[in-house]
């Protein structure tokens, strides 16, 4: 059976401008490198490219340093998409700039009305939409993203996102549809038992936001044991580095929009 929340025609990126220099971290890491990033951000759409998704890719916004991390900016499913309303003031504006990239892919463009939510706080499986709570996500901005899928048939279920872990999806992973990899401390969310768990080896945390495209599994680069256990696992590998996305708190999941229009 094709699973339409892993497998995609088409996606969108942005190209980091050199304001991602300047781009959010809880942390005092050191500014990435614009050049690297640009160079580590080919190699991903490459790797899209080579899984057979058609990547259309938009130029760089300096005024938003994070707009790179294109996900938190819009939800697409196959009946539509909608233009989320991103949780951090300085990238409130990244939802604007969405609108017409994605008008260009969907008949149908839905708008989150209250409250705040982030792309990466959500999970799309065969079952549901989980939605993690989190300093970008409020309960507001669920709601408001229930409201519009419900009249698409979606079960939105809220979630809690571990305390000092950024998005919901810093932590997990879908690897089918019925399977997610996650780290031991959001394994425990309730939510989680109905599914099958792949749990993230200790110490390899920052491998957890995997995606799967197509016939396979990006993984961050640099992760020997995730690696072993998604591969042992019956998964196709492919390692990507996101070294300078990591320095801003970014991941795999966050550098696209990936999706397959019904229309
Ligand atoms: C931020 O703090 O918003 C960015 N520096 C990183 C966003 C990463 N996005 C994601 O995990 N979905």
């Amino acid at each position: 059976m094709t699973n339409q929340f892993y497998t995609f025609s088409r996606a969108l990126c942005r190209i980091p401008g050199d304001s991602v220099a300047q781009g959010l971290r809880a942390t005092g890491a050191q500014d990435p490198d614009p050049a690297l990033f640009r160079s580590e951000h080919t190699a991903y759409v490459e790797a899209l490219i080579d899984a057979g998704v058609s990547v259309e890719v938009l130029p760089p916004l300096e005024a938003f340093p994070d707009s790179v991390f294109i996900e938190d900016a819009a939800l697409c499913l196959p009946e539509g998409a909608v233009v989320l309303a991103p949780g951090a003031p300085t990238r409130a504006g990244e939802a604007d700039a969405i609108r017409a990239p994605l008008e260009n892919h969907y008949r149908t463009v839905a708008t989150i009305q209250q409250g705040t939510i982030d792309g990466g706080d959500i999970l799309v499986t065969d079952r549901e939409i989980l939605v993690g709570l989190s300093e970008r996500t409020t309960a507001e901005g669920v709601a408001s993203l229930r409201a519009i899928v419900e009249s698409w048939s979606y079960t939105v279920t809220m979630v809690d996102t571990p305390l000092g872990v950024l998005h919901f999806k810093t932590d997990c992973g879908l690897l089918d549809g019925e399977t997610i990899l996650a780290t031991h401390r959001l394994a425990e969310c309730e939510a989680f038992k109905k599914y099958h768990v792949l749990l993230v080896p200790r110490g390899e945390e920052a491998a957890a936001n995997a995606v799967r495209v197509n016939d396979v599994v990006f993984l961050s680069a640099g992760f020997p044991k995730t690696t072993d256990l998604l591969t042992a696992a019956g998964f196709k590998v492919v390692a990507l580095p996101t070294s300078q996305a990591a320095l801003v708190d970014g991941g795999l999941s966050c550098l696209s929009l990936r999706f397959s229009p019904n229309t």
